[in-house]
């Protein structure tokens, strides 16, 4: 595979930008060798600056469950474009878009749009800390919430992935108000609660992880957490950021049965520009301004040609589209842990829907330490071996892989072919 543009490109990128690139996974530090520079993508394809084709299971890490530049979803925005980029007033289309989610979600009684997922989890919190007059955060070893100061303590997903779960320039004083416990750890919460439940504002969970690879919640997990936010009047939030319109169309919480208290959203919400929300509860999502003294406010939020991304796609997103993103990771999954099987190479495939990780180890990944425990030098192996032969998968081991409708049971046999070798 020719590489030239790409090694130029990344050279002169990072003469003026931190590391050559603007989130730190995208550099490939964790696996070794030049991210190839993306140039453009349709439907599971990804090409790069020298023309090589991928099949792509990054999916923007995450919103691309259409696959890329969907055509209907293109065509909308660019109708969006041409009425013009950005009023900083209110919009037709922020209502429809929000009445398309709060039905979707029935959790939802009232949201806020922002413009990134790290700002719908820091709002979320800042207003569950508003209602309740409290400070101390719970959140769960291995899961990612995005790089707000009180979220960047025993973090996954990038922070995990280069050894840096407790950002530095992180004050002493604020990350002390952030208490973590093992994911899937109920007596752990318990006890958590029976210490400091009257100082506990919000408990902030992935529903199903994605961040330290996908880790599901075992039963009764999740709905430990909102009982006994409950009954400590503690405010219970999902970060659906990457489980949001993914795993069903109203998320993890439509797969089990939960309301949150409040929860976030990005990725897929914004079909692919830059668009997140936070909501919940009526009588929480009233403490923000100005219902309320929480203060949050942004220029570009509710943006309209990201508000037409967005609802273009969730229209899209019917019973057949997930019926198919079953069947297919089912596939996927099984010929994986076949392959691994065959070759007598431990691995350990877990996936919900169409989230998946091959973990490189034996035994099944509960929570963070169980993921950290995967033997790490495999994974660099199976991911060159992978991009070798056209296959782009996440450059992390701490990262899920993603894939769309756009994906065929063709390139599912040409991925598994790809992973029968890079096993090998
Ligand atoms: N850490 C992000 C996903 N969990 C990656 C974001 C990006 O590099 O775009």
């Amino acid at each position: 595979m020719k590489r030239e543009q790409s090694k130029a490109l990344f050279e002169r990128a990072q003469r003026v930008i931190v590391a050559g690139v603007n989130s730190p996974v995208r550099a490939f530090r964790a696996v070794g060798g030049d991210p190839p520079f993306i140039e453009r993508g349709f439907g599971a394809r990804l090409y790069d600056a020298d023309g090589n084709e991928y099949i792509d299971y990054v999916g923007s890490w995450g919103p691309a469950i259409l696959g890329h530049a969907d055509p209907q979803v293109v065509e909308a925005v660019r109708a969006a474009l041409g009425m013009g980029l950005s009023f900083g007033a209110p919009t037709r289309l922020e209502v429809e878009f929000a009445e398309l989610v709060t039905t979707r979600i029935p959790s939802l009684e009232l949201i806020r749009c922002v413009s990134s997922g790290t700002e719908a989890t820091m709002s979320a919190i800042r207003v569950a800390r508003g209602f309740t007059g409290r400070d101390v955060l719970v959140k769960f070893e291995g899961c990612y919430h995005g790089h707000a100061d009180h979220l960047l303590v025993k973090a996954g997903s990038g922070a995990a992935t280069f050894g840096e779960p407790d950002s530095a320039g992180v004050p002493e004083a604020i990350a002390r108000l952030t208490r973590t416990l093992p994911y899937n750890d109920v007596a752990a919460l318990e006890r958590t609660f029976a210490e400091v439940g009257s100082s506990i504002a919000a408990v902030i969970v992935e529903p199903v992880v994605g961040n330290m690879g996908c880790v599901p919640p075992e039963p009764g997990f999740l709905q430990a957490i909102l009982e006994l936010c409950r009954k400590h009047g503690a405010v219970s939030i999902f970060d659906e950021v990457m489980t949001g319109f993914r795993l069903s169309p109203s998320g993890a919480q439509g797969l089990y049965g939960m309301r949150p208290d409040l929860t976030a959203l990005g990725k897929i919400a914004g079909g692919g520009m830059p668009l997140a929300i936070y909501g919940g509860r009526r009588d929480i999502m009233s403490k923000v301004a100005p219902l309320g003294p929480v203060y949050q406010a942004g220029t570009l939020s509710g943006n309209p040609a990201a508000v037409t991304a967005g609802l273009a796609t969730l229209r899209r997103l019917d019973a057949a589209l997930y019926a198919k993103l079953e069947r297919l990771g089912a596939r996927l999954e099984s010929g994986l842990r076949d392959a691994a099987a065959k070759l007598g190479v431990p691995l350990r495939v877990q996936r919900v829907g169409s989230m998946l990780t091959p973990f490189f180890t034996d035994g099944p990944v509960r929570n963070w330490s169980d993921s950290a425990r995967q033997d790490k030098e495999r994974f660099v192996r199976f991911h060159r071996g992978m991009l070798e032969r056209g296959i782009y998968w996440p450059a992390s081991q701490y990262e899920a892989a993603f894939f769309g409708a756009a994906h065929t049971d063709d390139d599912i046999d040409r991925t598994l072919v790809a992973a029968s070798e890079a096993l090998a």
